[in-house]
């Protein structure tokens, strides 16, 4: 058997996907997500300019063969494009797999750890009050854990909060990068008030989460810890880069408050000392940055040594094929956590129909051969791409900051 095409779908129905497609000589056919959220036609380019040519004529079959040779024969290592690129052949090579064994990608990864997959939404409101009224219309839908961001009073708008209610917190029309201003004073004077309204309101059953997005120093980090752990949230995400990973030594001295990070990861390396050292208790690197099955499974068993378990990046600029693919893998993983869900807009689930369904807080995985995502190419087409900026975040004297 033999890759015999491969290329690039880029469409936008609401937001930009990049989606691989490879076909073999059998007709047979797989999808990856290669979606790089603000930068992803830079990920277009490396597929279409480097790696597709080499994938052509090439055994479909040899997953992990194709992942070193693309990892260890570019010479260059590493790096979001480049991970991303492997990550959607990756995928796309699994899928393939798990429709000519005519399994379920979870049987061909080892069978089901579990019989659904704890999901946490997200929760977002300019003030306590109206952030209340989102995590009640969470429970409502029936979740089990929340994320909660609200507004804080004194800075005008924050990544992550929705400036109206009902509205995204990503406004996918910024064609060039909108800039923020940031305050951390601000910030971690309002966060523990939060957390108090939400516990008093809903209790001590509801999982709750929180994401910093990486915008506190270490000791910053150490003391919002420490003031949330009367809430006891399920964890702290992102409190700071992860770039100089002993930082998170510091703030694991002092605070019982669990931590998550990793998103932005896109190797085991970047994650390989928080994990031998027990930094960390959730690792949210997801199949789509990282190289995909292939290497996450890695990180997986490794952070699974040391009681660290997953919790996967999930907003909506994944695309479902991400999503279908990382329910299938949260199925089997035996150190699953939690995964992180934002439900994509009705148009995004036409262009990609998946058989993984929605349940009670849950995601209960498809029975179809493969990840159970697939691609409606004709339909993708009246979606054109369409640039779109993240923002940046500056302190308020005007220094650039994390945002
Ligand atoms: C999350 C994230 C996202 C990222 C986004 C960047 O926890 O879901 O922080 O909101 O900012 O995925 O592309
Ligand atoms: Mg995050």
């Amino acid at each position: 058997m033999k890759i015999e095409r491969a290329y690039t779908i880029v469409t936008s129905p609401g937001r930009n996907f990049v989606t691989l497609k490879i076909v073999t000589d059998q007709g047979e056919y797989g999808i990856g997500d290669a979606t790089l959220n603000g930068r992803e036609m830079a990920v277009v380019a490396y597929l279409e300019e480097h790696v597709i040519p080499t994938l052509i004529g090439r055994d479909p079959q040899r997953i992990e063969d194709i992942w070193h040779y693309l990892y260890r024969g570019a010479y260059w290592r590493r790096g979001p494009v480049t991970m991303t690129a492997i990550a959607a052949v990756d995928m796309a090579l699994w899928d393939i797999k798990a429709k000519l064994a005519g399994m379920p990608l979870y049987q061909l990864l080892g069978g089901k750890s579990r019989d659904r997959v704890m999901v946490y939404g997200h929760a977002t409101g300019r003030d306590i009050d109206a952030c209340l009224e989102e995590v009640a219309r969470h429970v409502d839908e029936g979740y089990k854990a929340v994320r909660i961001q609200a507004g804080v009073p004194g800075i005008a708008s924050i990544y992550g909060v929705a400036k109206k209610d009902g509205e995204p917190y990503e406004p996918a029309d910024a064609d060039l990068p909108a800039e923020h201003v940031w305050s951390t004073s601000k910030y971690l004077n309002h966060v523990p008030k939060l957390f108090a309204a939400v516990r008093e309101r809903f209790g001590d059953d509801l999982h709750v989460l929180h994401d910093v997005h990486h915008r506190l120093t270490p000791i910053e980090a150490a003391r919002l810890g420490k003031d949330v752990e009367p809430y006891h949230l399920f964890w702290l995400e992102d409190c700071v880069p992860a770039e100089n990973q002993e930082a998170f030594g510091l703030i694991r001295q002092h605070t019982t408050t669990p931590l998550a990070v990793g998103e932005v990861f896109n190797s085991l390396f970047d994650a390989k000392t928080l994990i031998e050292n027990q930094w960390i208790d959730y690792i949210r690197t997801t199949l789509t940055h990282a190289g995909g099955i292939t290497h996450v499974r890695r990180i997986a068993d490794l952070a699974g040594l040391y009681h660290v378990r997953t919790g996967f990046h999930g907003p909506t600029d994944l695309s479902p094929v991400c999503l279908g693919a990382a329910i299938h893998f949260d199925t089997w993983v035996p150190n699953f956590g939690i995964q992180e869900y934002m439900p994509h807009t009705s148009a995004t689930d036409e262009v990609f129909p998946h058989d993984y369904r929605f349940e009670n807080g849950h995601f209960i995985v498809g029975e179809t051969p493969g990840h159970g995502v697939d691609i409606d190419e004709q339909l993708a087409k009246q979606y054109p791409y369409k640039r779109a900026s993240l923002p940046v975040n500056r302190l308020e004297d005007g220094t650039l900051w994390h945002w």
